[in-house]
């Protein structure tokens, strides 16, 4: 077997392992991050289950920290008091990026992780599968109950060589993505094996499994070794290594290679991951600002490659510098080695150790302005400014492009890039609370300031479902369109009126007005629709909308499911032309709807109206997701039964 097998057949719960049947599997640990957690306590509050029965769930605090008013700090304390009452732990504000700490302190190899963040596989750099879902998904886990996905195909990322000087981990991920695209990943898992895994360390391998979710893999995992053990000595816990590695005659569903001594360094244009060349290949872009952090290259050794390029150097007078460490950990190593002086006497603005610019929260560039940064997405606005261009590079890309003003080649940059793994880091878990005993929960008051809504629920499904397309959209539709994030409407999370204004805005404005005058209806999309984020929102606030149905060429895996949970049909056009046969504001018919789901029929014919032909659309769904649409989403089946 390989990693991924085994570690899902020791989870297995139902299903047999065989790629595209659904399976179930046990989830051992969970994590929520605030942006998506409201809305799963929320639902695990109406689940009606007392107490977390996984061996560790923990709440994060990461996404929104301004706290520009009231909104976030309502979160927080409710996310706060209702995992204390529930047997989670709280890993507080400043101490971290979820993935950046689960990794440091609590994944452990051969475990299952499951988290309402699409960056939770991350955890593979450590031997585990962790998968990102929606926050009800993961509501259920954290009750005990299992995970039902697609059983993946497991890809054989073998890697061999070793990345030489000035090109990064980060280089590995973006060369994968020039190679395989935003889809290349769907339905599989990329498992790295070859003697290039032996080269790269746990933080360099979390760069990886972290940016396979812009593949649109289910996960991405490496094996346990001799260099996890190492990891975990270093965070003093030891007692959580296992080895874990593919045997020698495991099988694969694809190979593909990498020599990592042949890779340069990387950078994906604007506006999607997969838009990559060589940094050399893109030639002198002059740029506005350089941002370094987020979950995908904010650990101890990215930094300090980043210190040792500009100490006793000036960052260039017309870039903006941003550093943000990506936990307490590490910038408690940075401050105490005199790294971090080295960064702040360059010229950079240190922020806070969350996500931070990455998900549009403050730093938002200027006017078309070119912004260098290290994180995993530059979706069309996400920055907070529509017109900026965002690229995506390595660390050590970022460091030379701050020092020069240009985008620029690391390898032409003089410093000592050879920084060791610490043998300890600083392990300090002061501000990762831990919840209250049994006994005690029944006493704790969980606290919903005004800001805290009630999320919105399907009703049954209807016999015939009407309604015009709402909207028209192109390929690869993010759920930073569907559901934008940022400063202003991050600190709404759990407040799906509020947002429901602004839903699909960055497609087109006026969509939340005609939505709601029209009472609902369908979208209509073309390939990938819901790439991105694993957030339930870009769902909710639809539903919210009585949006009834997507019809789309193809949809991404976390938000297919998402819509299902929340009892939206997910079709698909057999005859792609067809998508070319609707227009904006066309009348739909479903006729028969609720017959057609009951006898499990996989073709349903969708009426147009306006235009006078019925297409065929593949509704493909196991028959608990029928039960799930027939009842109007999973809390609804849950409570039917
Ligand atoms: C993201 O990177 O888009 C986020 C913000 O972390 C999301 C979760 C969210 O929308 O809150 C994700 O990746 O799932
Ligand atoms: Fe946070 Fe950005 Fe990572 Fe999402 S991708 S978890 S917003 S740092």
């Amino acid at each position: 077997m390989n990693v991924t097998q085994k570690i899902l057949s020791a989870h297995l719960l139902s299903g047999e392992m065989i790629p595209g049947k659904e399976i179930s599997i046990r989830i051992d640990q969970t994590l929520t991050q605030d942006s998506t957690g409201t809305m799963a306590y929320l639902q695990f509050e109406a689940m009606g289950i007392s107490r977390v029965r996984t061996e560790r769930s923990v709440a994060y605090i990461d996404h929104n920290t301004l706290q520009t008013g009231f909104e976030n700090a309502d979160d927080h304390k409710y996310i706060t008091t209702v995992a204390k009452k529930h047997g989670i732990w709280l890993s507080k504000p400043g101490n971290g990026i979820c993935h950046q700490v689960q990794l440091e302190r609590i994944g452990k190899p051969g475990k299952t992780l499951l988290g309402s963040d699409s960056h939770t596989p991350t955890g593979g750099a450590l031997g585990m599968i962790a998968i990102g879902a929606g926050g009800l998904d993961v509501a259920v886990a954290m009750g005990g109950g299992a995970y039902y996905l697609d059983c993946p195909s497991v890809v054989n990322v073998r890697l061999t060589g070793k990345l030489s000087r000035g090109v990064a981990a980060k280089d590995v991920i973006l060369e994968l993505l020039r190679r395989l695209s935003v889809k290349g990943g769907v339905g599989k898992v990329m498992e790295y094996t070859g003697p290039g895994v032996a080269t790269l360390s746990i933080p360099e391998r979390a760069t990886i499994t972290n940016m396979g979710a812009e593949l649109g893999a289910t996960t991405s995992v490496f094996p346990s070794d001799e260099v996890t053990r190492a990891f975990l000595k270093a965070q003093n816990r030891e007692e959580d290594y296992q080895p874990l590695t593919a045997d020698e005659d495991a099988v694969y569903e694809e190979t593909v290679e990498i020599d990592l001594s042949a890779l340069e360094p990387m950078v994906a244009l604007p506006h999607m991951p997969d838009n990559v060349m060589t940094v050399k290949e893109a030639g002198k872009i002059k740029v506005d600002q350089v941002c370094i952090g987020s979950c995908t290259n904010s650990s101890y050794q990215d930094m300090m490659r980043v210190a040792a390029m500009l100490r006793g150097k000036t960052v260039n007078p017309e870039v903006s510098l941003v550093i943000a460490p990506g936990s307490r950990q590490v910038l408690t190593m940075l401050s105490q080695n005199g790294a971090l002086a080295d960064m702040i006497q360059a010229g950079a603005r240190i922020c806070e150790t969350a996500c931070g610019f990455c998900i549009g929260m403050g730093q938002s560039p200027q006017t078309n302005g070119v912004s260098v940064r290290t994180n995993n997405r530059n979706f069309f606005g996400r920055s907070g400014t529509k017109s900026a261009g965002i690229y995506l590079v390595s660390c050590e890309t970022a460091a030379a492009t701050a020092l020069s003003g240009y985008l620029s080649d690391p390898r032409d940059v003089e410093a000592d890039l050879d920084v060791e793994m610490p043998e300890t880091f600083v392990c300090n878990d002061n501000m990762i609370l831990p919840p209250a005993a049994e006994a005690e929960a029944a006493d704790v008051e969980v606290v919903r300031g005004p800001n805290i809504k009630p999320f919105p629920q399907a009703d049954v499904l209807a016999d015939d479902l009407t309604g015009s397309a709402l909207l028209k959209m192109e390929d690869n539709i993010t759920t930073d369109h569907i559901m934008p994030s940022g400063s202003n409407l991050l600190p709404f999370r759990s407040n799906i009126p509020k947002l429901s204004e602004y839903c699909l805005s960055p497609v087109d404005a006026t969509f939340p007005e005609r939505a709601k005058a029209a009472g609902g209806g369908f979208l209509v999309a073309g390939q990938n629709y819901g790439q991105g984020s694993s957030r339930e929102h870009a769902a909710l606030v639809p539903l919210y909308l009585k949006i009834r149905g997507v019809l789309a060429k193809s949809f991404a895996r976390i938000h297919r499911a998402n819509l299902i949970n929340n009892g939206i049909l997910p079709l698909e056009f057999v005859n792609e032309a067809d998508y070319d046969r609707f227009d904006q504001e066309d009348e739909i018919v479903l006729t028969g709807i609720r017959q057609l789901v009951e006898s499990g029929a996989e073709e349903i014919p969708v009426t147009n109206k306006t235009k006078g032909f019925t297409a065929t659309m593949k509704l493909k769904v196991t028959d608990r997701q029928r039960q799930m649409l027939l009842a109007g989403g999973l809390i609804n089946m849950i409570a039917g039964k």
